[in-house]
């Protein structure tokens, strides 16, 4: 049985690639974060009680700044694929928290690198790179693109990028990037645009809602589904050679586009309902993302199975679901409504 260790795995693609990786027979570990609240409701139904004996699942408690703790998981777990997904992901907040960012988002993929080499356990790492390092590149970008990041949370990531490479070139580790461009689902954060808008959106079909509050309309993002794409990671670790891989869908869509179709599939005008609110514009912006994802298809044969419209609808059924259940409590008095979210 082959064993993973994830970190992020409580995140959006933590999620998914978890269940990718169960499903293939694999022994799962992923690291988690104390909080006072319960943050794993994105694999709480992958979670076996640890007396089941058929339990895969594994949880150990850590954090990305904290360099000899990392050191012994991977020294007594020893995994055969590291997928190092945990970062503050949030391009935003990184402009609010830039050093943070350069330490969990930066830093933290030296930590896993150094205990890599350390403990000198023979395995595959997985970075998880970001189309956002493009920034002001002119579209579309592929892995031939020069870098110029717009964010700390960019910047960071490109350090994290070479970090992979250095590791790879100089001591021999198997590390590969996936420039990932964004992608959405069901279980994307809700303060990322797609899924404010869906949850906006929703809450104000079924009444608990008015406005929606935004900031650049005009951004253009390549957005595919989450679900596609961690199946590229999987493929990446799978190959003989270690390399770097642009994941994409080759389309892109503005912000107003977005908003646009989400509120006309749930027959409202989304003139009427969305705002624009200065607080959500960024000091420096990503104007336009579009990837060519070519390498990929033709070295790891992945393509995205869901499109644009299809993602839409998979994000808007779910959020339906959650706002009915929303509305149902507020008619019994129990929920709170109109609540503004940061970002
Ligand atoms: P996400 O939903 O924001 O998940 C981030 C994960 O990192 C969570 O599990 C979070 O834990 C964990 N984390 C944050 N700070 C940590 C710390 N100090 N120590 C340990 N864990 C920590 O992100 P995602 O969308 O799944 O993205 C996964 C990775 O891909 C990230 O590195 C992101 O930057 C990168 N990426 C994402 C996209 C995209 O479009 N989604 C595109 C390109 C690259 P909590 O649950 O406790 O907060
Ligand atoms: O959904 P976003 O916050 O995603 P962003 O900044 O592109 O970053 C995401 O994708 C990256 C890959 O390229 C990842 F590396 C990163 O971890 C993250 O997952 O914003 C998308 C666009 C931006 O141009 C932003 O300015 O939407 C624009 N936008 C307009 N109004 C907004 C809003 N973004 C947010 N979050 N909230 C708004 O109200």
């Amino acid at each position: 049985m082959k064993k993973a260790f994830l970190t992020g795995i409580t995140g959006q693609d933590g999620s998914y690639l978890t269940e990718l990786l169960l499903g293939k027979g694999y022994e799962v570990h992923g690291l988690i974060r104390r909080s006072s609240t319960f943050n794993t409701d994105r694999i709480d139904h992958l979670y076996r009680d640890l007396h089941d004996p058929k339990a895969r699942l594994f949880l150990h408690y850590g954090d990305l700044s904290v360099s000899g703790q990392l050191m012994d998981l991977l020294h007594s777990i020893s995994p055969d694929e590291i997928y190092h997904l945990g970062a503050q992901s949030h391009v935003r907040v990184s402009f609010d928290m830039p050093e943070y960012t350069g330490d969990i988002t930066g830093l933290g993929t030296l930590r896993i690198l150094e205990a890599i080499r350390k403990t000198g356990i023979k395995t595959k790492f997985y970075q998880a790179s970001s189309s956002e390092m493009f920034g002001a590149a002119p579209p579309p970008q592929s892995e031939k693109t020069i870098f110029q990041p717009r964010s700390p949370y960019a910047a960071a990531k490109v350090y994290a990028y070479h970090l992979a490479q250095n590791y790879r070139d100089a001591y021999g580790i198997f590390a590969v990037n996936g420039i990932l461009f964004n992608h959405e689902s069901p279980r994307r954060g809700e303060t990322f645009v797609t899924r404010k808008i869906t949850r906006a959106a929703t809450q104000i079909k079924m009444g608990l809602k008015e406005k929606l509050y935004l900031g650049n309309l005009d951004a253009k993002r390549d957005w595919g589904y989450a679900g596609d794409f961690v199946e590229a990671m999987w493929l990446m670790l799978q190959q003989e050679k270690p390399d770097d891989f642009v994941i994409a869908t080759g389309e892109t869509h503005s912000v107003r586009d977005f908003a646009e179709k989400v509120f006309s599939r749930l027959d409202l005008d989304y003139q009427k309902h969305v705002a624009v609110d200065p607080r959500y514009f960024r000091p420096t912006e990503v104007d336009v993302l579009l990837g060519d994802p070519s390498k990929a298809k033709k070295i790891l044969q992945w393509q995205p199975k869901v499109n644009f419209d299809q993602l839409i609808d998979m994000m808007l059924a779910a959020d339906l679901e959650i706002a009915r259940k929303e509305k149902t409590l507020f008619d019994a008095g129990f929920a709170r409504t109109n609540s503004e979210r940061f970002s």
